[in-house]
């Protein structure tokens, strides 16, 4: 695992160093510092790039149509990470309002929200009224789904979409699809799309044309990143198994607080960064999470202040020096415990009555205990996790930094669980007498 690790970072050094010449089939990883991608349609292919460092630069000449995409604004979040996400958010929306040609609307891949609370929804609602677009498409992120399994999102955001938000629409010949992959996640999984909406889009994209332009967008990336924190898809290879046959496909994400891009025949993968916070690059932190980087350095993670940009084809470049956002990244999520060795460690053989939850874990990660014990976890990161039975005998609610959850085990037996919002994360009590 860790050789795994590190051929993945020196993979990525050499990318960052390649002077951002892109090849076709290439894992290409960028510290791009925007904080919403601007989408240009000419001739119905897409060209993506960071927002004007003034306006006026670049004023999209003869192009169809612009959106932008925002991600991850993350209402509601007030760590040190960034105690002010809804200015960051307003930031954007600011830029967004000076753009000298104006999108025709917004895409929000996710995580609108920190913890699903009323005001927080209300809150984002009333940063994008006074967005100059005024029609936005969402889909939801795992955090906009805590409290009751998305109903208020539905209520919000989904008015006329299918099952837990899916729904397609086309604009100005371009046909746009949002999915959703962050409900009924399994034990140990990474998002799932599941059978029905798999059909649905099966059939969603039956009758078309295959010259028209496909832009696909849901939360989770729909590529494989970094399986270790959960940042893919399970079942997204067979959603594009049903775009492979379109000339022009475009897939956008957000989840991940950071730009990645691949690009794969006629296939290109985009993430967004988060208007709230950045997040560690794979592998170079023991797990995803807010990153705390220097107060003067945050809005230029997020973007905000000093963005160039240069686009070469149909791709973006590098716009920002990728060492100082590496070296961003050494004041972030440390101090916390080795991953690699608590996984592969057994059960711990005391009667430990608690699990810390800490840096995307549960530590340890097993615990024997006898027939009447009271377990208690508590929750040390900055991002909410839940404490979900994998067989459906104890669930708790989201649990945010600090709050617990009990639960008293009587029967012997094994009693393994997971985190329903990061499946990756898994444990196991195991009760003998
Ligand atoms: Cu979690």
């Amino acid at each position: 695992m860790a050789d795994t690790k590190k051929d993945f970072i020196d993979q990525r050094l050499q990318d960052l160093n390649n002077d951002g010449v892109d090849r076709r089939g290439f894992l290409k990883c960028m510290a791009w510092a925007g904080t919403g991608l601007v989408w240009t349609l000419s001739g119905g292919v897409p060209v993506s790039r960071a927002f004007a460092k003034s306006a006026g630069e670049h004023a999209d000449k003869g192009a169809d149509f612009t959106f932008v995409q925002i991600s991850d604004s993350h209402i509601g979040f007030s760590k040190p990470a960034n105690q002010d996400v809804t200015a960051t958010l307003q930031t954007a929306i600011n830029k967004i309002n000076k753009m000298p040609n104006k999108p025709d609307f917004l895409i929000h891949t996710g995580d609108l929200s920190q913890l699903s609370k009323p005001s927080e929804f209300d809150t984002l609602d009333q940063v994008l009224r006074g967005a100059s677009p005024k029609q936005t498409y969402f889909v939801p992120g795992e955090h906009d789904m805590l409290t009751d399994n998305g109903e208020q999102y539905l209520q919000r955001y989904g008015k006329g979409t299918k099952g837990a938000g899916w729904y397609s629409f086309d604009h100005k010949g371009v046909h746009f699809v949002g999915l959703v992959n962050v409900v009924n996640l399994k034990a140990g999984g990474l998002g799932a799309l599941g059978h029905e909406q798999l059909e649905w889009l099966e059939d969603d994209l039956k009758g078309r044309s295959a010259s028209t332009p496909i832009v696909l967008f849901a939360h989770i990336p729909l590529w494989t990143i970094y399986p270790d924190w959960g940042w893919g898809t399970d079942d997204s290879e067979q959603a594009l198994s049903y775009v492979k046959r379109f000339g022009s496909v475009t897939v956008l994400n957000g989840h991940i607080h950071q730009v990645m891009q691949k690009i794969e025949g006629k296939v290109s993968f985009h993430t967004a960064m988060s208007t709230a916070f950045p997040q560690p690059a794979p592998g170079t932190a023991p797990s995803a999470g807010p990153m705390k980087v220097p107060a003067d350095q945050l809005r230029r993670v997020l973007g905000i202040t000093d963005v160039n940009y240069l686009v070469s084809g149909s791709s973006l470049a590098i716009i920002d020096s990728p060492l100082d956002s590496t070296s961003a990244q050494a004041s972030g999520n440390g101090g916390g415990t080795d991953t690699a060795a608590m996984a592969s460690g057994g059960a711990a053989t005391d009667s430990a009555t608690e699990v810390k939850i800490d840096n995307f874990a549960f530590t340890p990660g097993a615990i024997k205990v006898k027939p009447g014990t009271q377990v208690t976890w508590i929750n040390h990161d900055d991002i909410p996790h839940t404490v979900d039975s994998t067989q459906g005998k104890f669930k708790s609610a989201a649990l945010d930094t600090d709050q617990k959850f009990e639960y008293r085990f009587t029967e012997p037996g094994e009693y393994p669980y997971y985190c329903r919002l990061h499946p990756k994360m898994t444990g196991s009590i195991i009760v003998q007498s």
